[in-house]
């Protein structure tokens, strides 16, 4: 028995601070025709898909951050393509960021993604655990990263979603560098993690490390999705967005950690793969039965200590 879900990465090319989001959302349903020509059931969209990636601007002005922000999913701009892949029976998933009010009517952002079903319900939330950059305008860098300036931590932990006759779960970005994200879906029996990601080429506080930016990229999905016996769609923004190269390279990994279809421009572009998420059972029951071979009684520190504390010298 098989259970395929034909899955299509939808890379997005740069976003102009100016296009407005019904551009982008034109761009997405050109996508998604695509996607249907190719029979997809599902479609995965970056990161913050609906805009260009704000963060790199220090923005002081509330009213003018807010305004790279949603209030409401889905919204008027997007609308349309809810109802494009209703009217389709193709779900999607796509990044954006989001203004939510909590009891008291406080503001809280966070940097979102959403999961939706092939008659459009939205049946998944997600937000960012892991914000990378920095919180303070920091003038040196050629160009700003503060994603810990503008959302707060993800407050939805790492939740999956049974969706797609499988079990799916969410992550964005730089959560795809950390092994506990991919681990903590994979203890509860995550089939296909998505997520979006903007990363530019170079990371200003480690310029050695941009020549291999690519290689980490991949090695980081093809770790988590072996190592959780899980396929893992990793959808890139990309291109020179407002003077800034961000890295492409989407793709789509089967839970042997192969990469089984990939993008290989730096526009607007969509892989596909057939996904039958039964490939993960011969790993959840042999080589990662976590249930057999774990062995939590010796990884305390994992969730104890924040910062490595290395051995007293001497
Ligand atoms: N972007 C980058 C990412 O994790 C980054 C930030 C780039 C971190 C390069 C480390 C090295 O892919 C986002 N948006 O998280």
């Amino acid at each position: 028995m098989t259970r395929m879900i034909t899955v299509g990465a939808a890379q997005m090319g740069p976003i102009a601070k100016d296009e407005s989001r019904g551009q982008v959302v034109n761009r997405m349903i050109a996508l998604l025709d695509r996607a249907r020509r190719h029979g997809c059931d599902f479609v995965v969209y970056p990161e913050l898909t609906l805009t260009t990636f704000f963060p790199r601007w220090f923005i002081e002005d509330e009213t003018e951050l807010d305004q790279w922000f949603e209030q409401e999913m889905p919204s008027n701009e997007t609308q349309p393509l809810f109802q494009k892949a209703a009217e389709y029976g193709i779900g999607f998933t796509f990044g954006y960021a989001e203004i939510a009010r909590d009891d008291n009517g406080a503001k809280h952002r966070y940097n979102t993604s959403i999961l939706v079903e092939k008659d459009g319900r939205i049946v998944g939330k997600y937000r960012k655990v892991h914000l990378p950059g920095h919180a303070e305008h920091e003038p040196w860098r050629r160009f700003q990263h503060l994603e810990k300036r503008y959302f707060e931590t993800g407050d939805l932990g790492f939740p999956v979603f049974r969706a797609f006759g499988g079990i799916m779960g969410m992550c964005i970005c730089n959560d795809r560098r950390w092994p506990e994200t991919y681990r903590v879906m994979g203890l509860q029996g995550v089939e296909m993690v998505t997520l979006g990601y903007n990363t530019p080429v170079e990371n200003p506080p480690a310029p050695e490390h941009d020549a291999v930016g690519p290689f980490h990229n991949h090695l980081v999905m093809q770790s988590g999705a072996y190592q959780n016996a899980t396929w893992v769609v990793g959808v890139a923004k990309c291109g020179n967005e407002e003077g800034v190269p961000m890295i492409g390279q989407s793709a789509i990994i089967a839970p042997s950690g192969e990469i089984v279809a990939q993008c290989h421009t730096l526009g607007d572009e969509l892989a596909v793969a057939d996904c039958d998420l039964d490939l993960c059972k011969s790993y959840k029951e042999s080589v990662f039965n976590f249930a057999m071979h774990r062995e939590p009684q010796h990884y305390g520190l994992i969730v104890e200590r924040k910062g490595a504390v290395p051995p007293p010298e001497g």
